[in-house]
């Protein structure tokens, strides 16, 4: 089964909180502070992986979820790390977040490691807490939350070459004879369901990747035949050999068929016209097709390269590997200049985590909330005034007076945060 598009969620461990803890020692009724940090929750991480050639894995995954850290424990011993959740993907993947379908990562070269859901930190344990002034603090952090992303992830094969066409042109036969790739060949159209990929290694040329698409007809870019599951792939390649049957028993006209399948391409993605294409003419070895490639010769003018095959004699093969070959030395990568990372990866870890949002609700009034105060209010137990004093101070750190006063708000307004309200002082 060839699975090429899943959705699937990921959630990332929580840190594990500090704990509030004292030394006991006989005849020692209070003893210094142990209370030791939460350890980091695992994080989920996307590896590409060459040996692998399908999403399948996670077609029946649907959830991946790393451990939360341990907490910390008493005598200033740190709560163990979780270990990350590592998923290997084939290359070619593209990692997108479902609601927005921003791209959070591109996963193109063997190794290649993202991380998509960043774990939680530990919170600390009331042993970092003590100072000269307070040596027997009770206060602790909570961990930090996990982060939990609904995933669609996509898979686009790298292949150097693409061979496009109707269905029967040969498509398959060419690259069972080009490489070591074995797929179905058969005299009924849509033979090939799903891309095959092999690679060419002949005639002195660098090897490629070859890929046979499931063959094309018009109105494909609209979802007709197998439609626009397969084109996809085919933006990826930076060569296109479009095959065009020049047997009578295809019933067809050379040039229209040429015609149809340029113009779906372009519906699809105009970008793919941009792909150089080496024009083929096959099954030359059959009755008339001779007569028919100079009606197609016609239309082009002298200078195009229309190279004749036939995959029962093998005739011109070694010059159509040599073509793709150089026209693959002067093309550049297409995928890496296409595909775009939204920035959203950093956005959610960094910025967003940082993010402080004030809303003026009345003259004197100003509500503060954002993903920096939820985290802080995760991280923090209200029991102690100190407590509140280190959150406050926290939020200080992190620009709150400033962006108060940018909100416009002034000595002795009220400023609401998580329903408490406290006077600003400036
Ligand atoms: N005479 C002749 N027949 C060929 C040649 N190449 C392919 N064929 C025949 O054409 C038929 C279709 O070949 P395939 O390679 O399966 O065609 P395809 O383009 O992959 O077809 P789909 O997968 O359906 O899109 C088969 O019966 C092949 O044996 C050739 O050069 N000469
Ligand atoms: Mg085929």
């Amino acid at each position: 089964m060839f699975i090429d598009e899943v959705n699937i969620v990921v959630r990332s461990g929580k840190g594990g909180d500090g704990i509030v803890s004292f030394r006991r020692e006989k005849h020692v009724p209070l003893g210094g502070p142990n209370g030791g940090d939460g350890g980091k929750g695992g994080s989920v991480i996307f590896e590409a992986d060459e040996g692998m050639s399908t999403l399948m894995d996670l077609k029946f995954q649907k959830h991946v979820f790393a451990k939360s850290g341990e907490n910390g424990k008493t005598k200033n011993m740190r709560g163990k790390d979780a270990e990350d959740v590592i998923i290997k993907v084939p290359l070619g993947t593209t990692i997108y977040e479902a609601e927005t379908n921003l791209v959070i990562a591109d996963l193109v070269t063997h190794g290649q490691s993202e991380v998509i859901a960043r774990g939680g930190n530990g919170g600390r344990g009331n042993a970092t807490f003590a100072t000269s002034k307070n040596k027997a603090p009770r206060i602790q952090e909570n961990g930090e939350q996990g982060v939990e992303l609904n995933l669609h992830i996509e898979l686009k094969l790298l292949a150097d070459v693409g061979i496009v066409g109707f269905p029967s042109v040969g498509k398959s036969t060419l690259i069972t004879i080009l490489s070591n790739s074995r797929p179905k060949i058969a005299d009924y159209p849509f033979t090939t369901l799903i891309p095959n990929l092999g690679v060419v290694s002949r005639f002195n040329v660098k090897p490629f990747v070859l890929a046979d698409m499931p063959g094309l007809i018009e109105g494909a870019s609209q979802g007709q035949g197998l439609g626009i599951q397969f084109l996809k792939h085919i933006e990826r390649t930076r060569v296109l050999i479009h095959m065009v049957d020049m047997s009578e028993e295809s019933l067809r006209d050379p040039y229209n068929d040429y015609m149809v399948i340029n113009k779906e391409l372009e519906e699809y993605n105009p970008r793919l016209l941009d792909r150089p294409q080496v024009i083929v003419a096959s099954k030359m070895d059959t009755d008339h097709a001779k007569e028919r490639l100079e009606a197609f010769k016609k239309h082009f003018d002298e200078d195009t390269l229309i190279i004749p095959i036939s995959a029962m004699t093998n005739d011109n093969l070694d010059k159509l590997v040599y073509r793709v070959g150089q026209l693959l030395e002067e093309t550049p990568f297409f995928y890496k200049d296409e595909v775009v990372i939204d920035e959203y990866v950093e956005y959610t870890f960094k910025d967003l985590d940082s993010e402080i949002i004030i809303e003026k609700t009345s003259d004197s009034r100003f509500e503060v909330s954002g993903k920096l105060v939820e985290n802080l209010l995760n991280k923090s137990n209200f029991m102690s005034d100190e407590a509140v004093t280190i959150f406050l101070t926290k939020l200080r750190k992190a620009g709150l007076d400033a962006k108060l006063r940018e909100a416009g708000a002034k000595e002795g307004d009220t400023i609401v945060i998580a329903g408490d309200e406290y006077d600003f002082i400036d």
